[in-house]
């Protein structure tokens, strides 16, 4: 089985469009990756997510292993079988699902313990089981096992963690093996610090892995302090492999992020706010549960193709979000998701041209700032 490549296609200013081969399909970058945490997007089946045009899914070492376990996923013929879902899929380690749902969690250097948040039963991860599991499931692209503080922490604590996470890097690294047709990411740690991000990028170069994940943003600090730290923080990476920004983030945060050399992102965003409500348009955020919506014979999106913009009105979204109606949640996550694909598709396509910039000016001058 061949090995999963990134080829650079090209480069407007820092921003970057290619592809990343696998063995189950091509990933066009930069890509964004819908959140199936429990082996589903949720309100979504699987070919209508691929509609949307998602290349990949993100997939959750944590919630998996408690339910309904790595080793009945295995055997049931792993988590693409399972979940009817043929394309790439990436999971995530377990460590940053654990401290922000898991009970009683405690931290060695061996790994973590912790309680189920589903019925407390008692578990441990380690940067070893961590790879088991992510095998088991057989994803495309398993992630090693890291711990992210959250911010704001004092320095002090954040270069402790880093340092943890750097062995734990090495440990994940010779537990994955040679599997050839799978890829290991690294994760970049360090807060906002400049230099324990510059180590921390040293220390995985010098492991070497088959992409780099961009870990501990999006945890408290803002879009400012966030975009600060992406000012330098991908330029730190190997500039041939794929870089990926963790659980982001809001449409001006991928534009933002894509803009500073990122190539992947995923977010629960769009499949979660379509079950609240929220909407995200070229011109802005709305909530249909608003009774300004209830007369209103418009498409949520004028501009977009999605079967909730060109098969229904606000006035229909916001009847059957009012009462509670399960197609409410699918065609909100349908729009959703199909408009962040949409921002994707759109700059790769300026990137590929050369017109990043003036993208990025038409995304900013269509959006208002509050509700519309
Ligand atoms: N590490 C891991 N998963 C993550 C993060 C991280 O730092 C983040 C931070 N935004 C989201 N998901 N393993
Ligand atoms: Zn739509």
């Amino acid at each position: 089985m061949s090995r999963i490549t990134f080829e650079k296609h090209a480069q407007d200013g820092k921003a970057r469009a290619g592809v990343i081969h696998t063995t189950r399909g091509d990933i066009r970058t930069p890509a964004f990756m819908p959140v199936g945490t429990a082996a589903t997007v949720k309100a979504m089946m699987p070919e209508s997510v691929a509609a949307t045009g998602a290349d990949i899914l993100l997939g959750n070492t944590y919630h998996l292993m408690l339910r309904p376990t790595a080793e009945r996923i295995a055997r049931l013929g792993g988590l693409h079988k399972f979940m009817n879902w043929d394309k790439p899929i990436l999971t995530d380690s377990g460590g940053f699902q654990v401290m922000s749902l898991a009970e009683l969690r405690k931290l060695t250097e061996r790994g973590v313990t912790f309680k189920s948040h589903i019925d407390g039963s008692k578990h441990e991860i380690t940067p070893e089981r961590s790879m088991e599991i992510q095998a088991l499931l057989g994803s495309d692209i398993v992630m090693c096992f890291d711990e992210c503080p959250a911010l704001p922490a004092d320095r002090g604590r954040i270069a402790t963690s880093m340092e943890l996470s750097m062995r734990w890097a090495k440990r994940s690294k010779e537990a994955f093996g040679d599997r050839p047709g799978h890829a290991l990411f690294g994760i970049q740690q360090g807060g906002l610090e400049q230099d324990l991000r510059g180590q921390s990028a040293e220390a995985l170069r010098e492991i070497g892995f088959d992409g780099y994940a961009v870990g501990g943003l999006a945890v408290g600090e803002g879009q400012e302090a966030m975009f600060g730290c992406l000012d330098y923080a991908p330029d730190q990476l190997p500039e041939d492999k794929p870089r990926y920004l963790m659980g982001v983030g809001k449409p001006d945060d991928i534009v933002g992020a894509v803009k500073r050399g990122i190539d992947m992102m995923d977010c629960v965003l769009p499949s979660r706010s379509g079950r609240t409500g929220q909407v995200f348009t070229r011109a802005g955020v709305l909530n249909i549960k608003n009774a300004r919506h209830a007369d209103d014979p418009r498409p949520l999106d004028e501009n977009c193709a999605c079967p909730a913009c060109t098969k229904y009105s606000r006035a229909y979204l916001h009847h059957v979000f009012r009462s509670q109606e399960m197609i409410s949640g699918m065609l909100l996550t349908w729009h959703n998701l199909r408009y962040f694909q949409d921002i994707m598709d759109g700059m790769r396509t300026a990137i590929a041209a050369g017109t990043f910039e003036a993208w990025e000016r038409d995304f900013h001058a269509g959006r208002a700032q509050g509700d519309i």
